[in-house]
């Protein structure tokens, strides 16, 4: 267990974050604290969701709640208080942890649903007192997943799934108590939670945390810090392209020789555009490892730490983990075929919360995870090719449901009908846009305030328009494909 490699790792500095260091005791101590807290009012406080800014008590709350032997479900700091609401019953959680510029947001509803709120800075930790034996198999992650149904899922990673998940990288980027990564990730998902914060801390590295991701200070920190490794989306790598090319000659030159004490940069969550990698490598001299992963699996397929990184392809099968391509009756393929991607091993979820047939239909037989992404090999080398259902769109590594923001939309006075699709973007990879169709004037402005205050900004549509039908098929149903061209030829929005 994780929290147990940390007695190892005793004095050596763990967490750099809000101008502080804290050593693995530290965090170790302060996480039993947390427990001994949670574990208050009950003996099994069963799911326990944090709100909690990056950063050292973040990390303190994660692992006070997994050494209760409950499942931790880390909020998107950004949702309004109706995707809150969703998750927190949804997930049927008894406590909830918040940094303090939280607590006005969730208060009411929580003292109204009988969910214990905790703040903290304001809330006194007990004594520590004895913590219950936690197993390999114990849920210990559930993580929000949009996908191809309306309503974001659970996904329940047991520690044996993190564990897995973590060892792989580990051993795939050798990564050792020797390193320092900085996260500017989102600690609602995988890249963040898993990949930077798991593994640096399973490593006995030093993690230093970015709370708010800004291209200026992330170059900061990137020649003042120390780092040796460095992970994102390519949304971020393609920003921070964007700022250092802003940059007078003598700062690139500085931030570029800055950038060749990393021994590896990793990029995922999203296809790494090859003219982003290409760019990448010239202002940092670092060829993008690239990788591929998904809420439910972890990290899957990687290119190799040494070897060949090949641009426009994901690499190979991580050491640990099974893959396999299969045709539409769910047979292997023959190398150079495309075909689903299925993932199988230890590192593979457990179940989506409380959907049982849901948790069947993904799952062959066998014990397969479908994953619903297309691919081909060649030369040894994976290479995405597309997604087997066009509702899921990638928007700067957040994986949105067309579904979801489509329900919300059909419930605005006025709208009759609604299509919402991914349009190819550099930045974003995907950008979000709506075709509606409407039944009598509609202010687009004022449906974009309204449904800012429904989910995060950042699932919200950034452009609409409004036309006379949607495209169907002979069945009745939209025919996705053929709305994305709509938008070139359509001004309004
Ligand atoms: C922010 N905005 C976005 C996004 N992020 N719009 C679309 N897509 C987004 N991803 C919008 C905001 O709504 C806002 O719009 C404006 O951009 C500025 O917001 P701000 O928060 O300042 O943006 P930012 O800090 O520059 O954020 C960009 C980001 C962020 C850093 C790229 O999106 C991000 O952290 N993405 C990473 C997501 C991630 O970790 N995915 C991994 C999932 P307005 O001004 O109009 O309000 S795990 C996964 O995929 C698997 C397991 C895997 O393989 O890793
Ligand atoms: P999420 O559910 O947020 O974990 O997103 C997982 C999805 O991100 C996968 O199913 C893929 O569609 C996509 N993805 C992750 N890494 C890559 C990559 N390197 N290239 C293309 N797509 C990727």
């Amino acid at each position: 267990m994780i929290w147990k490699n940390a007695l190892a790792y005793a004095d050596r500095t763990a967490i750099c974050s809000g101008g502080q260091h804290y050593s693995y005791i530290e965090l170790e101590s302060r996480s039993r604290e947390w427990s001994a807290l949670f574990l208050q009012e009950t003996s099994a406080p069963g799911q326990i969701a944090f709100m909690v800014n990056p950063g050292f008590d973040y990390v303190a709350v994660q692992w006070g709640i997994w050494r209760t032997g409950a499942m931790a479900v880390p909020l998107c700091l950004t949702y309004p208080l109706p995707s809150l609401v969703y998750v927190l019953e949804d997930a049927q959680v008894s406590q909830v942890v918040v940094s303090s510029e939280y607590a006005p947001l969730l208060r009411d509803y929580c003292v109204a649903a009988g969910i214990l709120l905790h703040v903290v800075g304001e809330c006194s930790l007990p004594e520590i007192v004895e913590l219950p034996i936690v197993t390999p198999e114990h849920p210990a992650l559930m993580l929000y997943t949009s996908g191809t149904t309306s309503n974001p899922k659970g996904v329940v990673l047991t520690h044996d799934n993190l564990n897995a998940q973590m060892e792989h990288l580990i051993t795939a980027w050798q990564w050792t108590s020797s390193d320092h990564i900085i996260c500017v990730l989102p600690l609602h998902h995988v890249h963040g939670v898993v990949n930077v914060v798991g593994c640096a801390l399973y490593a006995g590295a030093r993690l230093s945390f970015l709370p708010q991701f800004s291209p200026k200070e992330l170059f900061r920190s990137f020649v003042e810090d120390g780092l040796t490794l460095f992970m994102a989306v390519p949304t971020i790598y393609y920003k921070l392209i964007a700022y250092w090319e802003s940059l007078a000659q003598m700062e690139q030159e500085a931030l570029t020789a800055a950038m060749q004490q990393f021994r590896l940069m990793v990029c995922g969550s999203a296809a790494l555009p090859v003219t982003t990698m290409e760019k990448w490598q010239h202002i940092s001299g670092h060829t993008l490892l690239e990788r591929y992963g998904m809420t439910e699996i972890g990290m899957a397929i990687s290119n190799p730490y040494e070897g060949e990184r090949r641009p426009g392809y994901i690499g190979e099968q991580l050491s640990g983990v099974e893959v396999r391509l299969v045709d539409e009756e769910e047979q292997p393929v023959p190398s150079g075929t495309m075909g689903e991607i299925h993932v199988r091993g230890r590192n593979v979820f457990r179940q989506y919360w409380r959907r049982p047939e849901q948790t069947e239909e993904a799952f062959t037989t066998e014990g397969w995870f479908k994953t619903g992404d297309m691919a081909v090999v060649e030369d040894g080398y994976y290479r995405i090719t597309g997604r087997s259902s066009v509702d899921i769109i990638k928007s700067g590594g957040y994986k949105l449901s067309a579904l979801e923001i489509e329900e919300v939309l059909r419930t605005y006075p006025g709208i009759a009908d609604v299509a919402v699709v991914g349009i190819p973007d550099d930045e974003w990879g995907e950008k979000v846009m709506a075709a509606l169709v409407i039944k009598h004037d509609v202010d687009l402005e004022a449906v974009n305030t309204w449904i800012r205050g429904l989910m995060a900004a950042y699932k919200t549509p950034k452009k609409y328009i409004v036309v006379d039908e949607l495209p169907r098929n002979a069945m009745g149903k939209v025919v996705k494909n053929e709305v994305k061209p709509l938008f070139n030829t359509n001004q309004e929005s």
